[in-house]
């Protein structure tokens, strides 16, 4: 049972590394040779058709995007990703709450940054 995790330095995929690392989960991570600031190669909308990391695919081969709902599934399925050794989420309803207040209002912020053409 391997994860495998589409990436490039600098995404907010980080957490979803971290999450991975810090839990013990096995994964693999596929590093895109991209900065920030720029778009991702054209390849990549084979894997995300909206051509944005951080990208999750589950064992079953399940593909999931959005850092939030890979966090919120990989916490859902593993007890050591919210209550275990070396991650605990004391406060379920903050988590939830200020992981979702990110993705809708400060990444908006962050996207007219990074392109403002969009
Ligand atoms: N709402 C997405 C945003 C993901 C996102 O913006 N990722 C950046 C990583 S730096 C990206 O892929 N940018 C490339 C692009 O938008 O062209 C999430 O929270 O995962």
């Amino acid at each position: 049972m391997t994860y495998k995790v589409h990436n490039r330095l600098g995404s907010s995929g980080f957490a979803v590394e971290a999450t991975l690392e810090l839990s013990g989960l096995p994964y693999e991570m596929v590093l895109l040779p991209s900065t920030s600031d720029t778009p991702l190669p054209a390849e990549f909308t084979a894997v995300n058709p909206w051509r944005q990391v951080p990208v999750l695919e589950t064992p079953e081969g399940r593909i999931i995007t959005e850092t939030a709902a890979i966090l919120f599934y990989l916490l859902d399925r593993h007890e050591e990703c919210r209550n275990g050794t070396t991650l605990r989420i004391g406060d379920t309803i903050a988590f939830y709450r200020w992981t979702v207040f990110m993705a809708v209002n400060i990444y908006e912020g962050i996207l007219r940054i990074s392109y403002p053409d969009r």
